[in-house]
């Protein structure tokens, strides 16, 4: 770890650090130059998928593209370190509960099945076959198959999806929470709401026709380094890029001014104008309404700024919004998104002077109690000029996961429509459950009620990734058995039901053989509904190592027997899989011929082609009024209390911990860090460097605390600040959530400090 510091970050993103931080974790791997053909052979068409981020890749099969944290996500799974047996025979899970993730996870690459033993509280070697047979067997003994929950994470590819939902629901249940509960729910619902399709409307293709880009709530630096590349290019060309985040995130100001109001920058060949404002936490939708305003009032004095003949010939509910908008004062608007008229104006300007636009959007504007709405009023202005369906304009919320996105498309979702259950039905020809399963939050519910006795997780870190941590472990303990199908050790594992199993599996890299001893292709789909293949090409980390889709046709087949599927036959060649999943999933006909095309292929999106299928066949604008207040409003008027974000650093992937240092924001050696604003340091009485504990809600009566934080000054409006998740996990009650997504509201928690009793 290096020393303890923080600093000014002055340099741009990317550039020397990057490359610096490159060849670090390349060494630190200890296989530095089987790393090195690894990352050649990223997102090349005979390679494999960077399991990094979800963003669209430009030239698949032609162009050599690798990011830093691509390299990051690489290094770390074709690490030589290996948790063998021996290890587990050596630490208890008591110990390895002291430990923190970066501590777990860096131990290597898991290599054999193990089984929890309560007696010794260690976790000892089974067979394969074992492993099968105690899964079935507690699965068949349950009373209801809705008492067993089937988490997935975006790392599952869309084969391990299709084969863990068709299990979950021939098993009869719908339960199946995924890590886009927690992740971009609300951006599904709210384009559903207004558009009649979950999905972004934009392919990349779009970048490079858009006018304007607008990014809501992301650091693309960090989090899709990729797309800084393709806002770059588009900045290079003369595309207006407008930032509204939090913080003052170097990555964005890269292109964006590190002043506070529109300044030019310099980037790459030309010079452009950028505008970065800092809106107050959960201040977009306050925003958004402001620029609506300007529109309306521009429009009535020049007439020309709303697109009326797409608004007449496309949408439904024009009036309503307005009279919103027109109702709500400036006052309000200020005092909510913490932005001023004039702030909110220039981008308004930005916008209208564009004739294409895209807004992307990430965390910031989806963990939030208003997202839905929030991100229906940004829709709303789309929609005012027509900015859906066409070349370089629409909607684009930037996915997590690498297959976040397709999982979805796969059917891991608690709430399935009929119309897939219906295809599904015809296909297997027996009946699917209809029953609405659980969510991530309503399953750790159910798991404190006792109405959920088995937890099923394929990839993922349940425990660590969900909200109010402490309550999250007490409920996966009661569990009868927990499971989790992992590449690495983490927290997850230490949170053991009665019985509990760590199954270890092949990773993106590696190379998963068929039966007859070719390799396997898998397939995942990006941010813009692409969807490509994807091969491994090293030797698995253990020769015990089995894929996902091995380990789930095996449970399936003991747990349903091979009469409707044939479980075997599945596991054998993945075309098989495909063949399924074209058979019920619409835009999949001749998957297996079309995936193997260089880029893949595009599922289509309705908006994109202006069709709007909610019903009406129209686009519907959102007439909610703000939030009465929003939690930062709320906390001015509790003394001593702040909203607190919970973000990612430069040096990890969710609860994956690379390192400890977070480059761009001048931080390094450490993760417990509080970023606050000045304003609120003398009001608090707290200085640089001093430490702090961070205490929760408590007012249901749970005790909810983070102790021993650095406080570290920063750029962010007064009132609000940051800190790195999952450390921050137990301060978010479980029942803050977002309305209508359920997602817990993880950029706005409600905290006050306390001085560390802890020295430093
Ligand atoms: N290297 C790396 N890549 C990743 C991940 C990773 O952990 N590491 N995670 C992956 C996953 S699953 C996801 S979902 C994405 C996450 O990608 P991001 O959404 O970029 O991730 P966060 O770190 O949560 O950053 C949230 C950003 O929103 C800003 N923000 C917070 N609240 C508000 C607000 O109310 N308004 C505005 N305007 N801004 C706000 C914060 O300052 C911060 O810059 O990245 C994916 N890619
Ligand atoms: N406070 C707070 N909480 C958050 C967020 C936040 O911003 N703030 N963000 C939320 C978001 S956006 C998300 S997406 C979730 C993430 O939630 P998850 O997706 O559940 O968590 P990850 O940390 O991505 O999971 C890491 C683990 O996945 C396993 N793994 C890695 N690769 C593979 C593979 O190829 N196969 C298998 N089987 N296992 C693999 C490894 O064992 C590793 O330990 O967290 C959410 N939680
Ligand atoms: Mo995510």
């Amino acid at each position: 770890m290096s020393k303890e510091r923080t600093f000014e970050y002055h340099h741009p993103a990317a550039g020397w650090g990057a490359l610096k931080s490159v060849s670090r974790f390349l060494l630190q791997s200890r296989v530095p130059v089987t790393n090195v053909r690894a990352m050649l052979k990223l997102n090349q068409p005979d390679g494999f998928d960077c399991p990094g981020c979800a963003w669209g890749d430009p030239e698949h099969g032609s162009s050599f593209e690798f990011c830093e944290n691509g390299v990051k996500a690489v290094t770390w799974e074709t690490t030589a370190k290996r948790v063998t047996p021996r290890f587990f025979a050596r630490y208890s899970v008591s110990e390895m509960k002291g430990w923190d993730d970066f501590r777990l996870e860096d131990q290597g690459r898991l290599t054999s099945p193990m089984r929890y033993n309560a007696d010794t509280n260690h976790y000892e070697p089974i067979s394969w076959e074992a492993a099968y047979d105690l899964m079935a067997d507690h699965l068949r003994a349950l009373d209801d198959p809705n008492e067993a929950l089937f988490y997935t994470s975006g790392k599952a590819c869309n084969e391990s999806a299709w084969v863990f939902q068709l299990l979950a629901r021939l098993y009869g249940t719908n339960n199946m929470p995924d890590c886009s509960n927690m992740c971009h729910e609300a951006s599904g619902a709210a384009l559903e709401d207004a558009l009649g399709s979950g999905k972004g409307s934009v392919l990349l293709e779009d970048f490079e026709q858009a006018e304007a880009i607008f990014t809501f709530g992301q650091n693309p630096g960090t989090n899709h380094p990729r797309m800084l590349g393709t806002l770059r290019e588009a900045a290079d060309r003369g595309c207006e890029i407008v930032a509204f985040n939090t913080l003052k995130e170097r990555g964005l100001e890269r292109f964006a001014d590190p002043q506070r109001m529109l300044e030019m920058a310099r980037a790459g060949s030309g010079q452009i104008s950028s505008l970065y404002l800092c809106p107050a936490l959960g201040g977009d939708m306050a925003a958004a309404r402001g620029m609506a305003k300007v529109l309306f009032e521009r429009d009535a004095q020049q007439g020309n700024v709303i697109d009326h003949d797409f608004v007449a010939r496309h949408t439904d509910g024009l009036a309503d919004w307005q009279q919103v908008v027109e109702a709500t004062s400036w006052a309000d608007i200020e005092d909510q998104s913490g932005l001023s008229r004039d702030e909110i104006t220039s981008a308004a300007e930005v916008y209208m002077r564009s004739s294409a636009t895209i807004f992307c959007w990430a965390m910031g504007l989806t963990q939030h109690e208003h997202s839905v709405i929030t991100i229906r009023e940004l829709v709303n202005l789309l929609l005012l000029k027509g900015n859906i369906g066409k070349p370089g304009a629409g909607t684009c919320p930037v996915r997590g996961h690498s297959n976040v996105q397709g999982d979805r498309t796969m059917g891991i979702y608690e709430k399935p429509s009929p119309g897939f259950l219906d295809a599904l039905e015809a296909y297997y020809g027996v009946p699917m459950p209809r029953e609405h399963g659980v969510d991530t939050v309503d399953s750790i519910r159910a798991m404190r009620d006792g109405k959920a006795r088995v937890f099923i997780g394929l990839a993922g870190n349940f425990a660590r990734a969900t909200s109010d941590s402490e309550v999250c472990e007490q409920a996966l303990s009661g569990c009868n058995l927990t499971v989790h199908i992992s590449t690495k050790l983490n927290r997850s594992h230490l949170v053991t039901g009665r019985d509990a199993l760590i199954l270890p599996c092949i990773g993106r890299v590696e190379v998963d053989r068929k039966a007859d001893g070719q390799a396997q292709l898998i397939t995942v789909e990006d941010s813009m509904s692409m969807v490509h293949g994807s091969s491994g090409i090293h030797k698995p980390a253990s020769k015990a190592l089995r894929s996902e889709v091995e380990i789930l046709t095996q449970v399936a087949e003991r747990l349903l027997g091979n009469e409707v599927v044939d479980w075997a036959s599945l596991r054998a060649d993945y075309d098989v899989i495909r063949e399924h999943i074209a058979g019920v999933v619409p835009g999949f006909n001749d998957f297996n011929q079309r995936v193997r095309e260089p880029r893949g292929f595009w599922l289509g999106n309705p908006g994109a082609e202006r069709m709007f299928p909610t019903g009406t066949g129209l686009a519907r604008f959102s007439a909610a009024a703000l939030p009465k207040q929003v939690l930062h409003q709320k906390m001015r008027e509790r003394t001593g209390w702040l909203t607190l974000q919970t973000l990612r650093s430069h040096d990890q992937y969710n609860t994956t911990v690379y390192g400890y240092n977070d480059r761009y924001r001048g931080v390094e050696g450490q993760r417990q860090v509080i970023f606050l604003n000045e304003q609120d340091m003398t009001r608090l009485g707290v200085e640089a460097g001093e430490f702090v504990d961070l205490i929760g809600d408590d007012s249901d009566g749970q005790v909810r605390r983070a102790n021993h934080f650095k406080v570290v000054r920063y750029d962010t409006p007064a009132g609000c600040a940051a800190a790195y998740y999952p450390e921050t996990n137990p301060l978010i009650p479980l029942d803050s959530v977002g309305v209508r997504s359920n997602t817990p509201n993880s950029k706005s928690v409600a905290i006050r400090l306390e001085r560390s009793r802890r020295l430093a």
